[in-house]
């Protein structure tokens, strides 16, 4: 458990304010939680997003991540593959792969005008965070969407086939390289997200959520970024974690495969040395039920595969219950030792 202050105007102030919350995310798994967050909290949800997976392709700049989340939160992914639009038409790819284009990584019509849109901007000299604002806004999303860093910070697989930028390893080389180191290139300058450190530090924060994404892939991207992990450690709320692991498998993708080839294994134990010192609490699935007295952390037992919306919100309503019940545990203990 880390060590810090709660101030008690930060409990009044949450009161009188209503409840804020924090999420750091990456692409699909995340974005799942996501959702479910955002139904109960709406704009009371901030998320901090990855954008270590982004690239430029076919000179365009690509933003995977948070377009997987805008699309999520506008009720516009497509259900099947987790990312993209629903709905898609692809006469584009069909094109370009005519005219001996790169046909590796798909962007569907639909999509392709978030990345012409993104670009144009981008060019004309607006941050990758005030274009998500704006594409929020023009997609009705009450959550708030923020870039980890308008700062260029790109993701890079150290494999037994060479390094790999992210996209090279995740599509075009769907994960079966052997990884053996993972690196964020560009993250020592880069500067955390204005608004990301801010929410951080709201005195109305009751929780912060660290959704199910791969923890290597994913989520070490946000914290590599200087600022956001000491703004996690500042911060008067509980940071929680959700487990991506049930019963030793990743859900998705290659949370476990990636686990093995760095040498750990694919458990909640795992998990919760990788984020020690960081977080409050773990959520687990019931799966995993046994491991829970042994992890050195306060944890909460559920159901934490997300098939449907209900299963989406239901997670959400455990992470913000037990972000309630850390609060409620740190409170007592200061009263105990201010009895004492
Ligand atoms: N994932 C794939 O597996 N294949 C694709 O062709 C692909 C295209 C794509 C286009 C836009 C976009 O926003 C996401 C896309 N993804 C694709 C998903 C993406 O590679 C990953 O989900 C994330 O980067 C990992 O979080």
């Amino acid at each position: 458990m880390r060590a810090r202050a709660k101030p008690s105007e930060a409990r009044t102030a949450r009161a009188a304010a209503g409840a804020t919350y924090v999420a750091l995310s990456g692409g699909v798994g995340g974005s799942k939680l996501s959702l479910g967050l955002s139904h109960i909290l709406e704009s009371r949800l901030t998320l901090i997003v990855n954008t270590g997976d982004d690239f430029e392709h076919l000179g365009l700049h690509v933003s995977p991540d948070i377009d997987t989340m805008l699309y999520t939160l506008a009720g516009l992914v497509n259900e099947e593959t987790g990312w993209g639009r629903r709905d898609e038409t692809w006469s584009f790819m069909h094109s370009i792969e005519t005219l001996g284009g790169p046909g590796w990584f798909r962007l569907g019509d639909g999509d392709l005008a978030m990345h012409v849109e993104r670009s144009r901007r981008l060019r004309a000299g607006e941050t990758l965070n005030e274009i998500c604002a704006h594409f929020r806004a023009c997609l009705g999303v009450d959550a708030d969407i923020l870039p980890m860093s308008d700062d260029p910070v790109r993701t890079l697989v150290d494999t037994d086939k060479g390094t790999l930028a992210f996209q090279e390893y995740f599509v075009r080389e769907q994960c079966r390289p052997r990884v053996h180191a993972i690196r964020f290139e560009g993250a020592r300058n880069a500067h955390a997200q204005g608004s990301a450190l801010r929410a951080l530090q709201e005195p109305t924060l009751a929780g912060v959520i660290i959704c199910p994404s791969n923890p290597y892939l994913s989520v070490d991207p946000i914290l590599s970024v200087p600022g956001i992990v000491e703004a996690l450690r500042a911060c008067s709320a509980p940071v929680i974690a959700v487990s991506p692991i049930i019963g030793g498998k990743a859900v998705k993708g290659p949370t476990a495969k990636i686990m093995a080839e760095l040498g750990l294994e694919a458990n909640a134990s795992t998990i919760a040395t990788h984020y020690s010192g960081l977080i409050d609490g773990l959520v687990l699935d019931a799966k995993d039920a046994h491991q829970a007295s042994a992890l050195g952390v306060a944890t909460r037992v559920t159901e934490t595969l997300m098939q449907i919306l209900d299963d989406k919100v239901a997670l959400a309503r455990e992470c913000i219950a037990f972000c309630g019940e850390l609060r409620l545990g740190s409170a007592k203990d200061r009263a105990r030792i201010h009895d004492a």
